[in-house]
């Protein structure tokens, strides 16, 4: 075995940067995995991504963050993910920059012990909702995964009172869908709404992962970049946007 056939070498690498290693698998053809290079596939694909505020130290005190530029938080994904690719040999491929979008959501699910939850949003067993993918790193080695074959059981099949459903105060969410549009119009219409500062109510209502969910200023970001890319698709009056 030599360093680049040991998993542990990319999670500790990832590490330095707040970045957990989630889970990888080795890609066929039906898992839309891009090619690394014209006509070589990779043998392993990667996925990296923050659990909870992993990322936050690092991230808040990088260039993009400070440089006032817009989406600093998918520049650095680019950079980081970008170097690593560069420096194991393989490829980087990124959950935003569509449409169309690489399939992270179906690529999570194959790496980890994944479910949909009742709001979307990937359930992992221990983090509950509250990780996200920065990029996934495609690899032309077969890296050994050490993948659990316990399928632990979905945290929303037992979930009786479903106190996500009603965490938000537009209920935007029914249980098979997310209407973006109204959660966009009552952030936009309400600044002293507990969402801005704190996150989504509905994802903090859910009691799974509690220990994880995303310190104030980590949370509070998110939603202002969310506000301002809606903001662009439901806006005409370019004013909006101050
Ligand atoms: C487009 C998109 C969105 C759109 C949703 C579009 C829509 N429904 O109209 C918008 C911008 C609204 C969105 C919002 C958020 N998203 Co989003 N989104 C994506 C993205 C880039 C593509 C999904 C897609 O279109 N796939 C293609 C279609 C064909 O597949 P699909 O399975 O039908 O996709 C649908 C769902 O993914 C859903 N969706 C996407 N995001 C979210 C978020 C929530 C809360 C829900 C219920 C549904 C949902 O909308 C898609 C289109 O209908 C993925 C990354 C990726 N590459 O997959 C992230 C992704 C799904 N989003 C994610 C997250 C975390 C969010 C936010 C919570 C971000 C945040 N602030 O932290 C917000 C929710 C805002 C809030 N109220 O808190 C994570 C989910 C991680 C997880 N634990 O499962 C992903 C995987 C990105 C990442 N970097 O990890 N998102
Ligand atoms: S509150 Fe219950 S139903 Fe909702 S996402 Fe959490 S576990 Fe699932
Ligand atoms: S951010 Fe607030 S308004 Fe939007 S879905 Fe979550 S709880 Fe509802």
């Amino acid at each position: 075995m030599n360093g680049l056939d040991n998993i542990g070498v990319y999670s500790q690498r990832a590490e330095e940067f707040g970045l957990a290693l989630r889970g990888g698998f080795h890609p066929v053809d039906e898992d839309s995995v891009p090619p690394l290079v014209a006509g070589q596939s990779p043998r392993t694909l990667l996925l990296f991504g923050n659990v909870g505020s992993s990322i936050w130290s690092v991230f808040s005190e990088s260039t993009e963050f400070k440089d006032a530029e817009p989406d600093p938080l998918n520049r650095w994904s680019e950079r980081i993910g970008h170097a690593l690719a560069e420096e194991w040999g393989g490829a980087a491929f990124f959950p935003f920059g569509g449409p169309p979008y690489q399939p992270f959501l179906k690529w999570a699910k194959k790496a980890e012990c994944l479910e949909s939850s009742m709001l979307g949003m990937l359930m992992h067993p221990t983090y509950g909702l509250w990780h996200a993918y920065r990029f996934a790193i495609g690899l032309p080695q077969e890296v050994i995964l050490d993948i659990t074959a316990d399928q632990p059981s979905h945290a929303c099949n037992s979930c009786d009172e479903k106190p996500c459903l009603g965490g938000c105060p537009v209920n935007a969410f029914d249980g098979s869908r997310y209407d973006v549009e109204r959660c966009y119009r009552y952030l936009k219409s309400t600044p002293g709404a507990a969402c801005h500062r704190h996150g989504c109510q509905a994802r903090i209502a859910c009691p799974e992962g509690s220990g994880y969910v995303y310190q104030t200023d980590h949370a509070a970001f998110h939603m202002e970049k969310f506000l301002l890319s809606q903001s662009e698709r439901f806006e005409t009056d370019s004013s909006v946007i101050k």
